[in-house]
């Protein structure tokens, strides 16, 4: 291992001494915590334990020299961490076991995650940021193996970003770009393509980041011989080292017990990330696990005796405590005394936490066991009533779906009656429900006076004699005022950065702003998505453009998992405001014309899906987005650069509406809903239809998640009593999401005289050509003929059979 001290050798005995108590007492509390965490699983307390044994030991160097603003973006084993830097208590981690659902006792996410998910908070309760520079950060981890990767990269790029740029408030996110990111990763979860994706991103980029990798030599049951090419991941790595000729990665290979090995490696590393701008990697090996992997197995059923004999011996704790007593730091008795006494803190810790978790539920029920009482005697039902009441008094440490249970079982016994004490219990069921059900839904959206639906609108200015440009100069000279007006915007992607995009919005904008601004990228779908979110977490607007809308499938994992449910997962107290900007719907070819929305809108719930019409639409949303502080992905009409629009004079500033449908032709005989390049068709079809007398009304939904929130489509349907959605996605895609939110949610059925229905592409993905895209998406004669049918079968005399 090649790393020269650069420890601080100069501190007093008694505060070398002071320190390496204190490390080992952290050591034995995240110990102890994880051997009774486990417990409070097998004893049904807890569904899912994992914990961070045989880990803690490197945990404390990279504690040691994670500073203040610094970000952790890693994974479920990273307790001992988070419990040296005070961001968990013993009793937090015990919240987290049994799901508490307040904010202040289960800090990590208000039990919506399990155990071992760690998160800081970045937001205060009115949604504005902190001033992350003075604290200690962590992003929102997932469970997902390597899924932290990408994100770690965009952490690590934010410090290079505030380093560069200037006329920049980073005042709350930046000291001169000083911050570092520290990545952790399980050896079994490198094997992962976004590891590696993000391995040779940091290389290119040189950022500012420490991956550790927690080396036990396992990825479950799975030893490394499957996972690892030569079974070390140093070595596969070795390509990476920088040199003296060439940028690369510093690399250090440390064991997991040697406490001042890793002390020295820590403080190397964060030195030459810190001050350098180069990316480190840590690999600590010969690490354990104690207990098994999770909860759920033990790993004596795969492991050999011999090698669960060596793990006992190798436990870094106990290698720790038997170096302490060598170099004659304390005695056996003072460790002893120190163990015992965090045993009993944890005990108590973890009985608070119990009792804590249960006094609400307990209040509720003594609240709900009177009020069934009350209802038993008056009702006809009595018997069934009183078997509810006693089943739930036998309950003796409730959840809230036992109440929800007890509850809403009561109320059916009193159907058709009629006294105050049902009212009475019908109330504290509503209200009990009303309560309870943001707890577990709130925060998917930002639904406060800064969410993206409170942005008002504001119009496109047309002079008297407009100009007509190219759809694509609009898009350009509108990003042009973005990145005037807004000095944190960044755009990155294929192609954006020397040549502007592949379309050329973002002509010559390289030039004007500079290649921190408007940047190029490798080709690398996820991390380009990882590098937003993790400049996003850091107070940056960042536009990622993925280059077509066919190849976001490379990056939906990331967006589903990280970006979307970042707010939700953190109980609002993380924001990740990325705008993913990318092109899509009617080109030609498999791969350029897809428009597969209903994987999106599926997948991805937390964001935004904007799929505007044409460009002075698509221009609006993004100067909208930039109003707002959520996560947003923008569809522009992937033929619609060259096609001529009315240019506005009021760039950067006129707002297209969040969750507002427009009517773009008025009709009395049917309702035709649509959205994006498919509109053109439809207008088309639209117009022909008027030559046979049949007069449709055209509604571009333009945001598809969420969709018309203002209900304007039933208000349509009422008027024409009929209904036809078309898209270019697959059969049952979007257009069935649209009509069950036309049908269902806005209660659309109640209006129709005719049946509805939807017409889509095939099943199939696009053929090339014109003839392929005729033959594969919906064309004009398609919509006119599927309109004409619907208009024959409610009048056949008016409107004969056509084919
Ligand atoms: C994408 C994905 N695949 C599979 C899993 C299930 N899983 C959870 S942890 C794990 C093993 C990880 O091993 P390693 O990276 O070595 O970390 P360790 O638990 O050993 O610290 C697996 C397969 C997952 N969480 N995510
Ligand atoms: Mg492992």
């Amino acid at each position: 291992m090649d790393i020269s001290p650069k420890t601080s050798n100069d501190i007093s005995f008694d505060d070398f001494k002071t320190q390496i108590l204190n490390d080992y007492k952290i050591a034995v509390l995240s110990r102890t915590c994880s051997l009774l965490g486990r417990k409070e699983v097998l004893t049904g307390k807890a569904k899912f334990g994992i914990f961070g044994d045989g880990k803690e030991l490197p945990q404390l160097a990279m504690a040691r020299s994670f500073k203040d603003g610094d970000f952790r973006s890693g994974y479920y084993r990273d307790q001992t961490f988070m419990m040296a830097l005070g961001l968990m208590t013993p009793k937090d981690l015990f919240h987290g076991l049994y799901a508490t659902t307040d904010i202040e006792k289960e800090p990590m996410s208000a039990g919506r995650q399990m155990g071992g998910h760690y998160v800081t908070h970045s937001l205060n309760e009115d949604g504005s940021w902190k001033n992350l520079t003075e604290q200690k950060n962590s992003s929102g981890d997932i469970s997902c193996t390597a899924g932290q990767m990408p994100r770690l990269l965009g952490l690590a790029q934010a410090s290079k970003m505030y380093r560069n740029l200037n006329n920049i408030d980073a005042s709350k996110f930046s000291k001169n770009g000083n911050e570092v990111a520290w990545g952790t990763i399980g050896n079994a979860s490198t094997s992962e393509g976004m590891f590696l994706e993000t391995i040779n991103a940091a290389g290119v980029l040189q950022v500012p980041m420490v991956i550790s990798i927690w080396d036990d030599d396992y990825g479950i049951s799975v030893p490394a011989e499957y996972h690892t090419t030569k079974e070390d991941i140093s070595e596969m790595l070795s390509g990476f080292k920088r040199t003296d000729e060439k940028a690369g990665f510093e690399m250090f290979k440390v064991k997991g017990w040697d406490y001042t090995a890793l002390m020295h490696a820590y403080e190397n590393a964060s030195d030459i990330a810190r001050e350098e701008h180069v990316p480190v990697i840590i690999h600590v090996t010969e690490l354990t696990q104690p207990q098994g992997h999770s909860s759920s197995g033990s790993h004596e059923r795969y492991k050999s005796k011999e090698r669960l004999e060596w793990e006992k011996e190798n436990d870094c704790n106990k290698r720790f405590r038997e170096w302490i007593l060598e170099t004659g730091i304390t005695t056996d008795e003072e460790l002893k005394a120190l163990e015992k006494s965090i045993i009993r803190e944890v005990r108590s810790a973890k009985r608070e936490a119990w009792s804590e978790y249960l006094s609400e539920h307990k209040t509720l029920k003594k609240e709900l066991v009177v009020l069934l009482d009350q209802v038993a005697a008056k009702s006809q039902n009595k018997n069934f009533i009183a078997k509810v009441k006693n089943d739930l008094i036998a309950i003796e440490e409730p959840i809230k779906k036992d109440l929800a249970v007890s509850s809403r079982k009561a109320l059916r016994y009193v159907l058709g009656e009629s006294f105050p004490e049902k009212e009475a219990l019908l109330k504290w069921t509503n209200t009990f429900l009303e309560e309870t059900q943001p707890k577990y839904s709130a925060d998917l959206y930002n639904d406060g006076p800064t969410g993206a639906l409170s942005v008002k609108e504001v119009k496109p200015h047309y002079p008297a004699n407009t100009e007509k440009v190219d759809g694509r100069i609009i898009l350009r000279d509108n990003f042009d005022k973005i990145f005037e007006q807004y000095p944190n915007t960044l755009v990155f992607g294929e192609d954006s950065g020397a040549i502007g995009d592949v379309n050329q919005g973002l002509e010559g904008l390289q030039g004007k702003f500079g290649k921190f601004r408007v940047s190029d990228t490798g080709i690398r779908e996820t991390t380009i998505i990882g590098q937003g979110t993790g400049m996003a977490l850091r107070g940056l607007r960042p536009i990622a453009e993925i280059q077509y809308l066919d190849y976001i499938f490379y990056a939906l994992a990331t967006l589903t998992d990280d970006v979307a449910c970042l707010r939700y997962r953190t109980f609002g107290k993380q924001k990740a405001p990325l705008i993913v900007r990318t092109r899509g719907h009617r080109l030609e070819g498999i791969w350029h014309s897809g428009s597969p929305m209903a994987a999106l809108i599926h997948a991805l719930r937390g964001m935004y899906i904007l799929s505007p019409r044409n460009m002075t639409q698509a221009a609006g949303f993004y100067n909208t987005l930039l109003k707002t502080d959520e996560p947003a992905l923008v569809i522009e009409s992937l033929n619609g650069y060259r096609l001529k629009e009315d240019k506005p004079t009021n760039l950067g500033e006129f707002c297209t509406p969040i969750g507002k449908v427009e009517i773009l032709k008025e009709g009395s005989d049917i309702t035709l809903v649509s959205y994006g390049s498919t509109l053109r068709i439809v207008m088309q079809a639209a117009d022909e239809l008027k030559e046979v007398g049949i007069d449709a009304e055209v509604i571009d939904a333009q945001t598809l998640l969420p969709f018309d929130v203002y209900e304007d489509t039933v208000k349509s349907v009422q008027k024409t009593n009929r209904i036809l959605v078309i898209d270019e996605d697959v059969p049952g895609g979007c257009s069935a999401y649209l009509l069950n939110e036309i049908i269902e949610k806005q209660g659309a059925y109640a209006y129709l005289d005719s049946a509805p229905q939807t017409l889509s592409s095939k099943a199939h993905r696009p053929a090339y050509g014109t003839d392929g895209d005729y033959f594969s998406k919906p064309n004009a004669e398609d919509v006119f003929e599927r309109v004409y049918a619907i208009m024959s079968e409610a009048d056949p005399q008016n409107y004969p059979k056509l084919r």
